[in-house]
């Protein structure tokens, strides 16, 4: 991940996550192709979660909103546009705001993630905007697997249907990659893992890209638009362990993407803590001078370059930790408020994220939480979805899913502060690796 381009992008580099934000600008609501797991209702699962749908803006009003966040978010080092459609089916709008944004933020990374499907049209002036990184969500390179996931495909006005429209969509795809690669652009390949249709086939995709010149690899659990044609024909979101599974194999091949929100098209501050939703938790407007905006990305630039280059190690035998957090690399979050994980491999000294795992937040605010039926529920769905880990770290629990944590053998561990320093401490605690 040695790239000066993805130093302080979230999404390119791991540890820059904890501490970097990104602005999403939601100009863009047409698409020109139709997945099967998409309702056009919601935003574009490709970059973000079904279930919400971003409020549009026009290139002004997101510029607006940049100015306002930039003054007010000191980590705030990228702007990307990911829908809630297709950028590029969107290009007078997406163009337009990346215009504005180019000359008065010169420090802000510009963003944009896409299909692909008119990515060789637009490359050029993709390149000559000085947009330095783009996300191509690429499922398959195998047409006869593309058409069990792509319904249509609407190219230059024309619809294409089947093999032929997934053979369009394929080679439009990588010849775009091409080109931008050729560009110096740093392109990320986004792949949504399908059991049953694209799970033996991602590593195939991995190989391709990275030949190609892709920088990494993010494969995405599906997550079925309700309405979607996969919800009503009953398709099944894969289980945290065989995104994991495929994950490790992907990861012989080139740098794979593990921290991914699978966020909004209109998403902004922290992966992990968008604001978009709760802008009464922003600091005050103009609370930053350029200055301090300025030392504060020197010094945690200089944090991140510190803990990089880490040699590849051996991860049998590490023990998987669950942690609750709200960002900043700590843990500030209560078991009941959390929406995901960040689960963690810890062995000896060495630790690495493995993934985030979605869940219902398991407290309401009612007065019965945590008593009811869907709460009840709901922690069933969170034991099962972190059964893999022996332990949790949270800022807070209540007795009873404490009780019920322990009863499904996970720990649950009341903890604040650097997750690092915890989850080594914890384990260590608990007699993992006490040896060393
Ligand atoms: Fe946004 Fe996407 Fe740029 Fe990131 S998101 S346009 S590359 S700035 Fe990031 Fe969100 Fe995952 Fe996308 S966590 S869905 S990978
Ligand atoms: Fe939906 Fe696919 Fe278009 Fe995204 S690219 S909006 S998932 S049809």
């Amino acid at each position: 991940m040695e790239n000066a381009l993805a130093l302080n992008h979230p999404c390119y580099n791991e540890s820059a996550h904890h501490h970097f934000a990104r602005m999403h600008a939601a100009v863009a609501p047409r698409c020109n192709i139709s997945c099967n797991y998409c309702n056009p209702r919601f935003d574009c699962v490709n970059e973000s979660r079904p279930g919400v749908v971003s409020k549009l803006q026009t290139p002004e009003q997101a510029f607006e909103k940049l100015v306002d966040y930039s003054s007010r978010l000191p980590n705030l080092s990228v702007l990307g546009i990911a829908g809630p459609g297709d950028p590029l089916a969107n290009p007078e709008a997406t163009f337009q705001t990346f215009r504005l944004v180019k000359d008065f933020f010169p420090d802000i990374h510009l963003c944009l993630s896409t299909n692909g499907l008119m990515l060789p049209d637009y490359a050029e002036e993709i390149h000559s905007l000085g947009i330095r990184h783009v996300t191509v969500t690429i499922n398959a390179i195998d047409a006869d697997i593309g058409q069990q996931i792509y319904a249509h495909v609407r190219y230059k006005g024309t619809m294409y249907y089947g093999k032929e429209a997934a053979s369009l969509l394929i080679r439009q795809q990588l010849e775009g990659l091409e080109r931008l690669v050729a560009y110096g652009v740093l392109c990320k390949v986004n792949s949504v893992l399908i059991p049953g249709i694209n799970a033996d086939h991602l590593a195939e995709v991995t190989s391709r890209v990275r030949n190609i010149g892709a920088f990494s690899h993010n494969i995405m659990p599906l997550i079925l638009s309700p309405g979607s044609r996969f919800q009503q024909e009953g398709c099944r979101a894969p289980a945290p362990e065989e995104t994991i599974k495929i994950q490790e194999t992907c990861s012989k091949i080139m740098p794979i993407m593990r921290h991914c929100r699978q966020c909004r098209a209109d998403a902004v501050g922290l992966l992990g803590a968008d604001l978009s939703q709760t802008p009464e938790m922003l600091p005050a407007k103009g609370s930053l001078s350029q200055e301090q905006k300025q030392r504060f990305q020197r010094k945690v630039l200089a944090q991140i370059k510190e803990n990089q280059n880490a040699p590849a190690k051996d991860w049998g035998d590490s023990v998987r930790v669950a942690v609750a957090t709200r960002g900043s690399n700590v843990i500030n979050q209560h078991f009941g408020h959390a929406k995901e994980f960040l689960v963690y491999e810890v062995k000896h000294t060495d630790i690495r994220l493995v993934g985030v795992r979605k869940v219902q937040a398991y407290c309401n605010g009612t007065a019965d939480c945590g008593t009811g039926e869907s709460a009840s529920s709901q922690l069933a769905d969170t034991l099962e979805m972190l059964k893999d880990c022996k332990m949790i770290l949270c800022s807070g629990i209540g007795s009873s899913p404490g009780k019920e944590l322990q009863k499904a053998g996970i720990i649950p561990l009341i903890r604040k502060g650097d997750i690092d320093e915890q989850l080594l401490e914890c384990t260590r605690y608990l007699g993992y690796f006490s040896k060393v």
